[in-house]
């Protein structure tokens, strides 16, 4: 396997940390063991743990007044490939990507699928694309996809959701996310009920078409590009369609997809309740789906969310098997380095979550000493992990600091010389 950074750099900047990483984790062991944890324990989930990420946060993103490029950046999925392979070398905790359709197409799957395999990479979940119309395509989605009036563009959009499956099937993947824009601007331009009709038998011919070993995950987002109303808009009607559509379909929360200050945490803890918390498309909120870098505006939040899988890896009820991938849209930034940043501050959370004592937790609750189960999640939600996330890193043949890493690598600079420059635009893709 040829990996895109050199093992040499790794190991140098490895064995210069060493002598501080050992510090850092023989002093936080040491704290975690007063409180009875054993930090190679916590060290061993944080290895097993990984999200994925998403071909097109590989891009720089935009916004629909501009978008700026930089040198080098990727312009097919072979170079996104080779992008998230850099990521997944350096942080050990992104072993898979998700492709989205048409954008990712290519002609051979297998090849691609081997192309992957070679940089240490797999696929997650396949994201079909029913909110924009492809140049030559039969039937417009101006006025909806799944839930459109015309059955002409419901049948394409079901078409496209199948051959997602199809392209997913050739690529490995065992699960297909299903957002549509679908949605009114206007009172009146739609019926509520019959478009959540159509929608939903629309739906329920892609699900007949799932493998068995397949889940299709329904994802909400409250408003835009529809901005009165919009067919899958809260985890109320996803959970809905999930259940209409049988144990196969689960909910899909993306952080950015809510209201300001929705309890996202609270709405985790309800979906797993009823055994349909499919996955998660990690990004961080201020005003709306900004989809901006984890943890970046708010970092407790995130911890919350963990906790409640954390709870839920407790309580299995149904089944508990979330896919976790990164959905984010990196404007100002080079998206390698936002996507190191952002799997860090995931499997941050992930490891402060393990370490909330719960049996504190579940006294406090069950004795009504709130100042008491509040400070079982604080006391963990304060402890800095990033010796343990380093540690489990380095043992995996990742970076110590990954940024350092990147940075003296000059991979960027690299593809800026080999790569073709991206046009000006507008837009995410
Ligand atoms: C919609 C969304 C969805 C899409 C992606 C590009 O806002 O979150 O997941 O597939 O953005
Ligand atoms: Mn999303
Ligand atoms: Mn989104």
């Amino acid at each position: 396997m040829t990996l895109p950074i050199s093992a040499d750099l790794i190991a140098e900047h490895n064995a210069a940390q060493a002598a501080a990483l050992e510090d850092d984790y023989g002093a936080l062991g040491r704290k975690l063991a007063r409180a009875g944890i054993d930090i190679n324990a916590v060290k061993d989930r944080v290895a097993a743990f990984s999200v994925a990420v998403p071909s097109w946060g590989a891009g720089r993103g935009g916004t629909r007044f501009a978008k700026f490029p930089i040198p080098g950046e990727p312009t097919n999925i072979h170079e996104k490939l080779e992008d998230c392979a850099v990521i997944n070398q350096l942080s050990r905790v992104t072993p898979r990507v998700s492709p989205h359709f048409p954008w990712d197409k290519v002609s051979d799957y297998a090849a691609l699928r081997e192309e992957a395999a070679g940089l240490g990479l797999g696929f997650d979940a396949v994201n079909s694309n029913t909110f924009q119309d492809q140049p030559g395509q039969a039937h417009t989605y101006a006025n909806g996809s799944l839930s459109a009036q015309d059955p002409g563009a419901r049948r394409q959009a079901v078409e496209h959701n199948i051959e997602c499956i199809e392209i997913g099937r050739k690529l490995g993947s065992t699960d297909l996310t299903v957002w549509v824009g679908d949605g009114t601007n206007f009172p009146g331009q739609q019926d509520f009920a019959r478009s959540l009709d159509r929608y939903l038998e629309a739906a329920s011919e892609i699900y007949a078409a799932l493998p068995d070993d397949w889940r299709m995950l329904l994802e909400h987002k409250m408003f835009e590009p529809a901005f009165y109303s919009t067919v899958i808009s809260d985890w109320g009607s996803s959970i809905l369609a999930a259940q209409e559509l049988g144990p196969k379909a689960k909910c899909l929360v993306d952080l950015g997809h809510h209201a300001p200050n929705v309890n996202i945490e609270q709405i985790v803890a309800r979906l797993h309740r009823f055994g349909k918390l499919g996955g998660f498309h990690f990004n961080d909120s201020k005003y709306g789906d900004d989809d901006l870098d984890s943890g970046s505006i708010n970092p407790h939040q995130l911890f919350l969310v963990f906790n409640e899988l954390a709870e839920a890896e407790a309580n299995p009820r149904d089944g508990f098997r979330p896919s976790y991938m990164i959905d984010q849209s990196h404007n100002v930034t080079d998206p390698i380095e936002s996507m190191l940043s952002s799997a860090e501050a995931i499997a941050q959370c992930y490891a402060k979550a393990s370490l909330v004592d719960r049996g504190a937790l579940h006294a406090a609750q069950e004795a009504n000493d709130t100042m008491m189960a509040f400070q079982a999640l604080r006391r963990a939600y304060t402890i800095d992990v990033s010796p343990i996330l380093a540690k489990a890193r380095v043992e995996a043949g990742g970076a110590c600091d990954v940024l350092a890493v990147y940075r003296q690598s000059r991979y960027r600079d690299r593809k800026a010389q080999e790569r073709r420059a991206v046009g000006l635009g507008a837009g995410i893709v």
